[in-house]
C-alpha cells in the first residue's frame, strides 16, 4: 500500500502553517511559546484532515502533553489511517534566539508502520553510503572512518562528519580531531543533521553522536526517501525510562535499529522552515501572504525536494 499523492500538499500546508505561527515568536527569547504556536497550529490542521491519524512520536505522554500527546486520535476519522511523529518546533532554541535551522517537522506513514519511540537519547549515525559493513553504530570512530574514506575513495582530511557539540561528544571529537576529520558542529537541531548527508550541496559525509530519539525517527523517515543508511540504538538513564520504553513495546533495550525497522514502507517527511538553515529557508511575509519552504520526501513517488509555497495569511 502507498500514500496517496494528494497528502503531500496536506501535510506542507500543515508545517508551514505551523512555521508561520512559531515565526512571530522568532527572536522572543521564549521557547515555549514558540513551541505552543506550532503546536495549537498543527494540532487543529491536523483535526481537519480526512483522515484516521494517531500521534506516536509528539510532545510527550499523556500526563505530560495535553496536546499532540504520544497516542492521541487525530483527524475527523474519516479515510486512511496513518502513524504520526510530529515535532512541531525542532530547534526551540534557535526561534527562541533568532538563530539559523528552525523547523517545523512532520512523519507519517501507514498505521503501525512508524517506530514509537521513548522520549530518551539515542545514539545514531547515518551516510549516504548505504551497504551493510561500511559504517557501522557498532565499529570504533576510527574504523568507520577509514571504511568511509575507503568506500568514497577519500581521505580522512576531505571527510566531513557532523555532530552535536556536546560534552558527551568529547571523546568522539578528539578522535575525529586525530583522524584529520573535518567537523561540522551543531549546537541543537539533529534531525537537520542527520539529513546533511543526503545531497553533495551539504559537503558532510557522516553524522554521528547521540541526540533525541524522537528526532531519530524523523531523520530515518527522509533518509530512507533518500536511500541513505541510518542506524539507532535507545539509551536510557533511568529506571523509569526503562519502564516507560517497555510500556511503548520495547523488549530489547540494547538493540541497534536498521533503518527498516524504524520506518516501514511508504511515508511522506515535512520539513519548512522558520528561521533559515541548511536545508531551507525560513518564513518570509509579504504584505498579506506569507512564503514557506519546505523539504519534503514522499517515498513511492521518488519525491524528495524543496517545496516553495505563498499563501494569504488567514
Ligand atoms: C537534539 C536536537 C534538539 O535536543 O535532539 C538535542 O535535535 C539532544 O538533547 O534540537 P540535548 O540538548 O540534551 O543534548 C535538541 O537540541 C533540543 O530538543
Amino acid at each position: 500500500m502507498t500514500i496517496n499523492k494528494d497528502f503531500i500538499d496536506k501535510f506542507i500546508n500543515i508545517t508551514s502553517k505551523a512555521a508561520l505561527a512559531s515565526s512571530y515568536l522568532v527572536g522572543k527569547k521564549d521557547k515555549i511559546a514558540a513551541d505552543k504556536a506550532a503546536v495549537d497550529s498543527m494540532r487543529s490542521e491536523l483535526n481537519n484532515l480526512e483522515m484516521k491519524g494517531q500521534i506516536v512520536i509528539g510532545e510527550g505522554e499523556l500526563d505530560e502533553a495535553p496536546m499532540l500527546y504520544i497516542g492521541e486520535k487525530l483527524g475527523t476519522n474519516n479515510g486512511p489511517e496513518f502513524d504520526i511523529a510530529v515535532d512541531p518546533l525542532e530547534g526551540t532554541n534557535f526561534a527562541a534566539n533568532n538563530l539559523p535551522g528552525a523547523l517545523s517537522v512532520i512523519a507519517i506513514a501507514e498505521k503501525n508502520n512508524l517506530f514509537k519511540a521513548p522520549e530518551t537519547y539515542m545514539e545514531k549515525i547515518s551516510t549516504k553510503v548505504n551497504e551493510n559493513n561500511v559504517v557501522d553504530l557498532d565499529y570504533t570512530v576510527k574504523k568507520n572512518i577509514y571504511n568511509l574514506s575507503d568506500y568514497l575513495n577519500k581521505n580522512p582530511e576531505n571527510i566531513t562528519a557532523c555532530i552535536l557539540d556536546r560534552p558527551r561528544h568529547n571523546k568522539i571529537i578528539e578522535e575525529l580531531k586525530k583522524l584529520k576529520v573535518n567537523l561540522k558542529l551543531i549546537t541543537d537541531g539533529d534531525v537537520s543533521g542527520a539529513l546533511l548527508v543526503t545531497e553533495e550541496k551539504y559537503n558532510v559525509d557522516i553524522f554521528l553522536g547521540i541526540g533525541g530519539g524522537p528526532e531519530g525517527v524523523l531523520s530515518a523517515t527522509a533518509l530512507d526517501a533518500y536511500n541513505c543508511n541510518f542506524q539507532g540504538r535507545f539509551l536510557f538513564k533511568t529506571d523509569e525510562d526503562k519502564s516507560r520504553a517497555k510500556k511503548m513495546g520495547i523488549k530489547d533495550l540494547t538493540k541497534k535499529y536498521e533503518l527498516n525497522e524504524i520506518v516501514i514502507g511508504d511515508s511522506i517527511f515535512c520539513a519548512s522552515g522558520i528561521t533559515s538553515g541548511d536545508l531551507v529557508n525560513g518564513i518570509q511575509i509579504e504584505g498579506s501572504e506569507f512564503i514557506s519552504e519546505t523539504l519534503v520526501t514522499h517515498k513511492s513517488s521518488n519525491l524528495k525536494k524543496v517545496i516553495k509555497t505563498k499563501q494569504n495569511i488567514k
